[in-house]
């Protein structure tokens, strides 16, 4: 029989620099500054509640911050009798939201009094089913009677816990937002309840694709359209996260503090001609990213429009993320669109739900204590990077300089050393990754380990990168790994070589199954004259 795979090739993760760990911190003190908006008042109180900042409702309504529910903007003209009453919709939202609840249905006219254009019952079927059919008796009677209740208190706190003007993290932006998980737990409560506005770029009607990822849960509640019926089930497991995450809100306050950077940069690499040499690289192909990643820099494999599908149907690595650490999918409230050179570094994100099943087969498997440490600014040491993949239509398109140069700048601009406040002086963490790009957007995995490789090179990270339980992958890539350090190849030998198999084997030859591989390519070319 063939020798098994071992768990781990490349280097040992004991050798590998990983730093998430509080004591080597070493972090400013924590306060705002043009570059930081911070959420709540500063100093900190060991012990005692997290106050907002400033101390009284701000009400802003223009083109850099979000347009909150709790605006005195948004009002409603209501008709009764043929009288004419002018409420402002926050008065409302606060006259329904807290209703004496016996039905999960009993949503539906608490949302409708608020909702722009027409909610009735055959939107909610989704959570309906979970409800009344995937819960048990007791858990259902509980969601109804006394979980929904605490969200919408959360809702109607809104203006008195998220006082200051949330700026929205525009495109070209490089800024830092800082909520208590109070604040963030607020505005979730409001997104549950779907009371946001929509939010609007100045140009979004004339670009397509740009603009702001939706936040309410509208679309979660409803079933899934007749030819993704199987997505039904997936939905309803994400329900089951979220309540998870609400109920421990509820139970036990969390005290922390969650960070989100936008990060924009123009200068990248000369990645042709670079001469650095590659990080240390440890490949497995047991585990996961987000239970095996302590201590890294964690990738999200992200849609542009940050969280994708995770108040839809989409059921993968990003969506996944999102509902087991529900403090990610506030990121969708301001993050506008990512461009080519841009990242999202959310820091802080606890995590609530454990899970088992991928896609299709997705299941919560109840709720997961976190026991990460906190930083000396009360955030959980868990920093997850959005960055989002190509998506390819042809496998051989990825190979175009042009398309090595978008990873490449993609992946660099989440991993280097921004100049912001998530990233503390000190050596950098290892980033945990892998098969980026390679599923739904339909990467070679080959090609992703690379780029990646030598993104983290240049940003001075070493990498840990999970397979995802292809034993087979792992072996490939770390006998490519190991060729190439043993010949100390450089950044620059990869990618010139990467081009040369796109000029001289893929130009060169329409047939597929016939062409060289890229490693076999690669072994060639280095063992050549
Ligand atoms: N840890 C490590 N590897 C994983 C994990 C995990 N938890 N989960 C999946 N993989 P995919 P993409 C591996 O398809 O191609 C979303 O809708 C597994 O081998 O999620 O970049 C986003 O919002 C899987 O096939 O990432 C985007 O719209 C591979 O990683 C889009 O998908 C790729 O996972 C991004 O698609």
């Amino acid at each position: 029989g063939s020798v098994p795979t071992p768990d781990w090739s490349g280097v040992a993760l004991s050798q590998l620099t990983r730093c998430l760990i509080p004591s080597d911190l070493r972090l400013p003190s924590l306060g705002p500054a043009a570059d930081h908006t911070l959420m709540v008042a500063v100093p900190l109180v060991p012990g005692k509640e997290l106050a907002p900042s400033p101390s009284l409702y701000n009400d802003v309504w223009d083109f850099d911050h979000v347009r909150l529910p709790s605006s005195s903007r948004l009002r409603r003209t209501l008709h009764t009798n043929g009288d004419e009453t002018v409420v402002t919709r926050w008065e409302l939202i606060q006259n329904n939201v807290l209703r004496n609840y016996q039905s999960i249905t009993d949503i539906v006219p608490a949302i409708a009094s608020y909702y722009t254009g027409i909610f009735n019952t055959a939107m909610v079927t989704g959570l309906v089913k979970t409800v009344k059919e995937e819960l048990t008796p007791q858990q259902s009677h509980f969601f109804v009677s006394t979980l929904l209740p605490f969200i919408a208190s959360l809702v109607i706190e809104l203006p008195s816990s998220c006082t200051q003007p949330i700026p929205l993290l525009k495109s070209g932006m490089n800024h830092t937002i800082t909520f208590s998980q109070r604040q963030v737990a607020s505005l979730l409560a409001n997104a549950f309840f779907c009371t946001f506005p929509a939010q609007k770029s100045v140009d979004a009607e004339r670009e397509p694709g740009t603009g702001y990822p939706f936040i309410n849960f509208d679309w979660l509640f409803c079933s899934p359209r007749a030819w993704r019926e199987k997505r039904s089930q997936c939905k309803s497991e994400k329900l089951k996260c979220i309540m998870n995450y609400f109920c421990r809100i509820r139970d036990s306050n969390p005290i922390g503090l969650v960070s989100y950077t936008r990060r924009s940069i123009i200068l990248f690499p000369e990645w042709a001609d670079s001469q650095t040499l590659l990080s240390k690289a440890h490949i497995t192909h047991k585990g996961n990213i987000e239970d095996d990643g302590a201590g890294c820099l964690q990738v999200d494999f992200a849609n542009k429009m940050i969280g994708g599908g995770v108040l839809q149907e989409g059921c993968v690595q990003e969506e996944i993320r999102f509902v087991l650490n529900p403090e990610l999918i506030a990121s969708r409230l301001f993050t506008e669109c990512l461009l080519p050179n841009e990242a999202v570094i959310i820091t802080g994100a606890e995590r609530f739900s454990d899970y088992s099943g991928y896609g299709d087969t997705f299941t919560c498997a109840g709720p997961h204590v976190d026991n990460v440490p906190r930083d000396t600014w009360g955030r959980r040491m868990t920093q997850i990077v959005a960055i989002d993949a190509y998506k390819f239509g042809k496998t051989e398109t990825q190979y175009q300089q042009e398309f090595l140069l978008r990873e490449l700048n993609k992946a660099y601009v989440g991993f280097c050393r921004g100049a912001d406040h998530v990233t503390p002086d000190g050596p950098l963490s290892a980033v945990c990754t892998g098969n980026w790009g390679c599923g739904a957007f339909r990467g070679e995995p080959r090609l992703k380990f690379l780029l990646q490789l030598m993104a983290c090179s240049e940003a001075g990270r070493d990498m840990m990168y999970v397979t995802f339980g292809d034993a087979r992958l792992q072996e490939e890539l770390a006998a490519m790994y190991e060729h190439l350090v043993g010949m100390n190849a450089t950044v620059g030998d990869i990618f010139r070589i990467i081009s040369l198999y796109h000029d001289d084997v893929i130009m060169k030859s329409s047939n597929r199954k016939k062409r060289s591989s890229l490693y076999s390519f690669m072994y060639a070319c280095f063992n050549g004259p």
